[in-house]
């Protein structure tokens, strides 16, 4: 809609649904806030309500409808339909907001659809059967009468580490409604989704937008994915931050204790402070992603068995040399580490307690001194880019993040780790480089490597991020 005056352009989006599907939560996560009023009951939000997404700097806006869900809409189509497809009558009538609540809803749902919007973000409930989607067909016969674009948005879809079942229902809703009014199917969960997804959505009411509107568009779609960039390299920072302080950390073994008293204590001192630092990490990542929450405080023990390294060598480097810390050494250091423990090593322990000595490798650190390891870090690395995935991957519609299953996305980072090796050993090989601001580049690169090929294994359209 272009104000002739100013020659900006509002261009209107209005999320549609049957009630209870989720448009008051996918409003929240694509604002990153929380607006309007979140139950599991039906009729929960009463009024369209307008929020903006994005301004460009001439003032062109990108708006976004909230509106009341669709009630009985069966029996609304069969009602509308006897009287002739014109739905006027309907949407000049008073409906009371209590004793005709459904009909209420529906009336500003038909309104916001109508006279509110350039393009229909119709939202479905992925979890049920299309086959039997007999409310969804209502709704968007009455939705086809209006003659606007419709995009069908597939929300409440099974969580990343069911993949499979996710791809199969995307598949089955398109089968099934990939046809007029529908211009568009796509999946965008206010749970689980990506800022990827988000601009998949925005790319996708460009092009099916009225051509007035569409130069709008072209100017607001970079407005969002700066703002996106944005966030992505400032988590690049703080994950990189992150490994230089692990590689340059530094435990000075006790004078006057045995040997392996002396190691374990130098251990210990490291890992609480990296365990600090993850913390930290998380804490960052969350704040960037517009969201609220903590750490995981709980110990995945899951993770031991899964993440076998076979015989790698072992994390810990320097001169200590000697025993092994033996089987289950990251269980034993998050529990040594106490109650507060991340787990972290619990993750990372597969290479803790693989090793029958502790290694010498490379790195010459003295005999008195203890340091992370090449393999460690590398692993580190892995493990930051899961936490960033999760992290990333929230949806703030969903609530506050808690650190939720990590494993899917620890597979989905050590898959990208495997395909980035020649960043990742330029940053290892950059442990004895004397430059700090060069280790500081090189952990950039690797973790910009692993992120990137992460996310485009999971979305191959999104290029336009390199
Ligand atoms: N699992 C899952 N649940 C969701 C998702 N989105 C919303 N929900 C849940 O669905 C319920 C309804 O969410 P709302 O956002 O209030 O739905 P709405 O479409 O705005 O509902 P009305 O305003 O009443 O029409 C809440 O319990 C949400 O937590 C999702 O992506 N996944
Ligand atoms: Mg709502």
């Amino acid at each position: 809609m272009t104000d002739p005056a100013s020659s900006t352009t509002d261009v209107h989006l209005a999320l549609i649904s049957h009630t209870n599907v989720g448009k008051t939560s996918l409003t929240r996560t694509l604002l990153r806030s929380d607006v309007g009023e979140v139950v599991d009951a039906p009729h929960t939000t009463m009024e369209n309500t307008l929020h903006a997404l994005a301004t460009t700097e001439g003032g062109d806006r990108l708006l976004l409808w909230d509106t009341p869900g669709f009630g009985d809409s069966l029996r609304l189509k069969a009602r509308l339909e006897q009287r002739g497809t014109a739905v006027g009558w309907f949407l000049s009538e008073v409906w009371d907001r209590v004793a005709d609540r459904a009909l209420h809803s529906s009336q500003q749902a038909m309104l916001a659809a109508r006279d509110l919007t350039d393009v229909i973000l119709y939202q479905v409930n992925a979890a049920e059967d299309p086959e039997f989607a007999t409310q969804v067909e209502a709704e968007l016969a009455m939705l086809a009468w209006l003659e606007k674009p419709v995009i069908l948005l597939l929300n409440q879809l099974p969580p990343h580490s069911r993949r499979q079942e996710r791809e199969d229902l995307e598949q089955r809703w398109r089968d099934r409604f990939a046809k007029p009014p529908i211009r568009r199917v796509l999946a965008l969960d206010a749970f689980e989704r990506s800022w990827i997804d988000e601009v998949q959505l925005l790319a996708a009411v460009g092009e099916v937008l009225p051509r007035a509107e569409q130069e709008a568009m072209a100017r607001l779609l970079p407005v969002w994915q700066a703002k996106a960039l944005e966030r992505f390299n400032a988590s690049i920072e703080a994950i990189a931050a992150l490994l230089v302080t692990a590689i340059l950390d530094r435990e000075a073994l006790s004078a006057g204790q045995p040997a392996r008293l002396a190691r374990m204590g130098a251990l210990r001192r490291l890992a609480s402070r990296l365990e600090a630092a993850v913390r930290k990490l998380d804490e960052t990542l969350i704040r960037i992603e517009g969201l609220e929450g903590a750490s995981a405080r709980r110990i995945d023990t899951a993770l031991t068995a899964t993440r076998s390294h076979g015989d790698r060598p072992s994390p810990l480097q320097g001169a200590a040399g000697g025993a092994a810390l033996g089987a289950g050494a990251g269980a034993a250091l998050d529990l040594a580490l106490g109650g507060a423990s991340l787990g972290l090593f619990t993750a990372l322990g597969a290479s803790l307690s693989a090793a029958a000595g502790w290694s010498w490798s490379q790195r010459a650190v003295d005999k008195r001194t203890l340091g992370w390891s090449a393999p460690f870090i590398e692993d580190l690395l892995a493990e930051a880019a899961a936490r960033y995935l999760a992290v990333t991957h929230h949806g703030r519609g969903r609530g506050r993040y808690e650190g939720e299953a990590l494993d899917s996305w620890r597979e989905l980072a050590d898959t990208a780790k495997g395909k980035s090796t020649a960043d990742v050993a330029a940053l290892l090989a950059a442990f004895d480089d004397p430059e700090p601001d060069r280790l500081e580049e090189r952990a950039r690169k690797a973790v910009r490597s692993v992120l990137t090929r992460a996310l485009l294994e999971e979305y191959p359209h999104g290029e336009w991020i390199l």
